[in-house]
């Protein structure tokens, strides 16, 4: 694997899914693959859980790692070319990037979406900078528009919850029979008010997991890059996938097709099994002027913070978020410290899936 962007570039789902259980009940199970071999993060945004895991995903392999913040220590990076330099830019990324590119084997790149461009933003342009000129393979660690090893650590944390021979477990396309199970194997921990899983006793409704994406309000402009990833992830796994969000906030189809957009967030909850909360901006699909927007004075839309409310409507749903997140505004305390809540174990997974894609990575050097 050269580049890690989308679902696709893993190559079969039901296989990761596996080969993620596998390290998680031996993580340095491949702990000499990555002898003599150098990972390079590069951080142009801050980051707590991905510099963290995917550092200790490169030690599980055996690499050596560097990195890089670029806004703490190096030079400003120019990325624009034909720009006559007389800023406070000293470096264009050009040249820096085949610097960068000879020190390591592989590289992480961290590049939020700068949300005022939105073609320059969707044609991931830093991304495949690096990719075109580092002659490294290159994966994403939050980039413009996507954040895959967040999705996929999503996508474990679902699957550990669901029932053994659940269609989720081949993942889409895979064509397993159906059946509702009682969930086994649940650790449970006891350290309130830190948020862990209990023993869920709960089953799907349906045959398969309802997973509801829902927009909820935040202060800040995000970027779309999770919910981006999210939805392409579930997508590609057999649940019953839906969105919801306030009218405006239509994340680009690309990430999207054939996913249910509801815009009752009631509605939407109704007998779901997880609800993942994120905020994002306006993605200028349905509104391209206002790319990169918040449509609303926050005040005004705090009907959509998941509260204990909310989580009444569902069925006994976990409740996920990728981390950071704002208490308060995307969710309540209760919600996120409740036994059901699953933010920890998802940040725990990120180790696993940042260990298969780099696994995967070195194997193709
Ligand atoms: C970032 C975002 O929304 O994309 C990173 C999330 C992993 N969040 C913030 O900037 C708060
Ligand atoms: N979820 C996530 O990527 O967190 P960080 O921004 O802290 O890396």
């Amino acid at each position: 694997m050269k580049s890690f962007l989308n679902v696709e570039d893993l190559g079969n789902l039901k296989e990761a899914l596996r080969e993620a259980a596998e390290i998680k009940a031996d993580r340095f199970k491949y702990d000499t693959l990555g002898k003599n071999k150098t990972l390079l993060m590069v951080f142009f945004n801050n980051s707590l859980r991905t510099r963290l895991s995917t550092q200790k995903a490169a030690m599980n392999l055996g690499m050596n790692v560097i990195v890089l913040d670029v806004n703490a220590g190096a030079w400003k990076l120019e990325t624009e070319r034909g720009v006559v330099m007389d800023g406070d830019k000293s470096e264009h990324l050009l040249e820096a990037i085949p610097v960068m590119g000879s020190y390591c084997d592989v590289i992480g790149i961290r590049s939020f979406a700068g949300l005022t461009d939105r073609e320059y933003d969707y044609a991931e342009t830093v991304y495949h900078q690096f990719l075109r000129y580092s002659g490294k393979p290159v994966f994403a660690m939050e980039t413009a528009t996507v954040h895959p090893l967040q999705a996929f650590a999503d996508l474990i944390t679902i699957n550990e919850q669901t029932p053994s021979n659940s269609p989720l477990k081949g993942a889409r396309g895979k064509g397993q029979g159906a059946r509702e199970d009682q969930l086994s194997e649940q650790s449970s921990c006891s350290l309130p008010p830190a948020p862990c899983p209990s023993i869920k006793k709960e089953v799907w409704r349906g045959s398969v997991p309802k997973v509801v994406l829902t927009w909820a309000p935040h202060p800040r402009s995000l970027p779309q890059a999770v919910p981006n990833s999210f939805a392409q992830w579930m997508l590609a796994a057999d649940v019953d996938f839906v969105i919801t969000h306030p009218e405006g906030y239509e994340l680009d189809p690309k990430f999207t097709q054939g996913a249910r957009i509801e815009y009752d967030q009631r509605k939407a909850f109704e007998g779901a099994d997880f609800i993942y909360a994120k905020n994002w901006s306006c993605p200028g699909v349905t509104r391209p002027e206002d790319y990169g927007k918040i449509l609303h004075d926050y005040h005004q839309m705090m009907h959509w913070t998941v509260d204990a409310e909310h989580m009444s409507w569902t069925n006994n749903a976990h409740f996920m978020h990728c981390l950071p997140v704002r208490r308060g505004m995307i969710v309540t305390d209760d919600v996120i410290e409740a036994p059901s809540s699953l933010v920890i174990p998802e940040a725990a997974n990120r180790e696993i899936s940042a260990t298969v894609v780099l696994k995967h990575i070195l194997q193709s050097l």
